[in-house]
């Protein structure tokens, strides 16, 4: 572009000097024309003109042709230079135009190049964004599955995929602000617990055990509505929650649907396993505002079910309201009792039938209450099995034994025996070898002078009878209580290192009017001798009974008809008064 402007420019320079050739020509083509076509018309006047006249009008002429052409020249010269002048300016120009267009096309090149440096640094911050994007992506769906898994694992039983008990009381108290504000709005908690489950664990295993559980919740959800929610609380637990029920009755007719459906056979790994369940059923119509008011009253309508023969259904009602609660504050109190040890050990003699003697006693702790004085061991010993008091008691109550055969001892009474009770509890709760031990040396007492009593269901637990035996190593006396009243094999009370087997009272009150008792008692004796065991009867009240038992070489008798439970002072007198004369004080 800019090489076609300077030629063209060149072009015209060129044409210009040209044309001012020619002008020059023509200009004096012009003057010379004019001389001659005016020659005649001077040769004419020239007539009249003097000679020298004409030479002067030649010379003008002459004059003017050749001024002429100094001015043609002057003027094309000026023009020329001013041409050139344009044309060196216009050079110029280009040439300036020319390095802008260079300095723009460079310029732009290095704007392409940044352009493109810019555009993969762009595509590669990009790649690398969507990478990043994608690892985030991936890291928000593992954190959202971690989110869920933990929910799953906070809200739902992993066993049976069902609620748990805190999403089932999150829902149940949603029920409940619910039926607050609606009048009329009835709903119902079933709580439920399998019967003697632990029967399966131990003889089937914790598999089919689980697998049990499983089953058993899925009959049971297949009893109820979809709105009707179901949870596992652990265990063998399970709770229900009926919303918005119609009827008060609903609610046992679900109860009724379960236990049906739940006794028909499971079929597990090849075993048929037969199960029941009781239940406690509590209705919002009693008035909940907190669910775990109704939770436990449910809860201890399912243990009246347990308590009344289990595989069946009761309803909470105010009287087990006030039941639970009378439990509930004799916890309290017994808890109290046991920091202060407000309990004393009344000791019933053990007398010989074959020498009419003392033996030995049982001890048996008393609980003085500072508001209901006296309460029975049978009032509170339960609850202290089941709250774990028992152990604190129990070791209080041998210590105290310990002592007092030592006293009785010392006090020349020899060879005093004391019966001291322990409950399964109590081997399992702590190390009892151990702790007797320690009392044992701590009073100083001989051992053989013990006589550990524990009840016919030891017989059936492995850890009891390793521990049974260590004690008969010591020398300790061994008496099972209670006898024919569990449900103990002859093959597992063989295997119990057992002194002595106490009859129990509720065979020997039958006798002598009771044939059936009478013959239950004179096979214990003789089955007890025959493994060489000792019999001691206890309950015994008439004198018929010790008659009976003296007969059939019943070895030992305890009831009312010699003494009842005396405090360590009467006992004292007794054996005073009884030993000196050397009898029992009966024939
Ligand atoms: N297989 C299995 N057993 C469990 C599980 N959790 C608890 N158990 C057992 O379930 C049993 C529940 O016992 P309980 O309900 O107290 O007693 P039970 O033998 O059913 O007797 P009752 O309820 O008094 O009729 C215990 O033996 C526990 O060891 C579990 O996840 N799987
Ligand atoms: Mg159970």
């Amino acid at each position: 572009m800019n090489l076609k402007l300077k030629s063209d420019t060149n072009n015209v320079v060129n044409a210009v000097k040209h044309n001012i050739r020619y002008l020059n020509g023509i200009v004096l083509l012009i003057v010379c024309t004019l001389v001659l076509v005016n020659a005649r018309f001077l040769s004419s006047i020239l007539n009249y003109i003097p000679q020298n006249s004409i030479i002067v009008m030649l010379l003008i002429v002459l004059g003017l042709i050749v001024g002429n052409l100094y001015l043609v020249r002057r003027i094309s010269g000026t023009v020329l230079n001013k041409l050139e002048e344009y044309s060196n300016k216009i050079d110029t120009l280009l040439i300036s135009q020319e390095k802008e267009i260079h300095d723009r096309k460079s310029t732009e090149e290095k704007l392409n190049k940044v352009r493109q440096d810019l555009e993969k640094s762009v595509n590669d911050r990009t790649s690398e964004l969507s990478k990043t994007v994608k690892n985030l992506e991936e890291q928000i769906n593992k954190r959202r599955m971690t989110e869920k898994e933990l929910e799953q694992q906070a809200f739902y039983d992993q066993l049976t995929k069902m609620p748990n008990r805190s999403l089932f009381a999150k829902i149940l108290k949603q029920v409940i602000e619910r039926s607050n504000n609606s009048k009329g709005y009835l709903f119902a908690v079933l709580f439920i617990d399998l019967d003697r489950f632990k029967v399966i664990n131990d003889s089937l295993g914790h598999i089919i055990g689980d697998e049990l559980l499983m089953a058993a919740s899925e009959r049971m959800e297949s009893c109820l509505r979809p709105d009707d929610t179901t949870a596992r609380f652990g265990g063998d637990e399970f709770a229900i929650l009926l919303d918005n029920i119609k009827k008060v009755g609903e609610a046992t007719r679900v109860a009724d649907r379960i236990q049906k459906k739940l006794k028909k056979p499971f079929e597990l790994k090849g075993y048929e396993v037969f199960i029941s369940a009781s239940i406690g059923i509590a209705y919002s119509a009693t008035g909940y505002s907190r669910e775990e008011d109704i939770l436990r009253d449910a809860d201890s309508a399912m243990y009246r079910a347990k308590a009344l023969g289990r595989s069946r259904y009761e309803i909470f009602d105010t009287v087990m309201h006030s039941n639970a609660m009378k439990l509930m504050k004799l916890e309290a109190d017994l808890r109290r009792a046991v920091k202060k040890k407000e309990f004393i050990v009344h000791y019933q003699p053990i007398v010989s039938l074959k020498n009419k003697m003392i033996t030995g006693a049982e001890a048996l702790i008393r609980w003085e209450h500072p508001e209901q004085g006296m309460v029975p061991p049978m009032e509170f010993i339960p609850l202290a099995e089941e709250t774990g008091l028992i152990t604190p008691i129990g070791e209080w109550i041998l210590r105290k034994a310990c002592i007092q055969i030592n006293e009785w001892n010392n006090a020349g009474h020899k060879l005093m025996r004391v019966k001291v009770n322990f409950s399964v509890r109590q081997f399992h709760n702590q190390d009892v070898l151990k702790v007797i031990k320690k009392i044992a040396i701590e009073t100083g007492v001989l051992y053989r002078l013990i006589d550990v009593e524990i009840t016919e269901s030891i017989a059936t637990d492995n850890k009891c009878i390793v521990i049974l035996h260590e004690l008969r190593k010591l020398g300790m006396q061994i008496s099972i209580d209670d006898f024919g009243t569990g449900y103990s094999s002859l093959g597992s009370l063989n295997r119990l290192p057992v002194n002595t087997i106490k009859i129990d009272k509720s065979f020997v009150k039958d006798i002598p009017n009771d044939s059936g008792a009478e013959g239950i008692v004179k096979t214990i004796i003789a089955m007890a001798h025959n493994l060489g065991m000792k019999v001691l009867a206890e309950g015994v009240e008439t004198e018929e009974q010790r008659a009976f038992l003296e007969a059939h070489n019943c070895d030992e008798i305890q009831g009312y008809l010699f003494s009842p439970p005396l405090t360590a002072e009467d006992f004292n007198q007794l054996l005073s008064a009884k030993q000196e004369n050397n009898l029992a004080g009966f024939n």
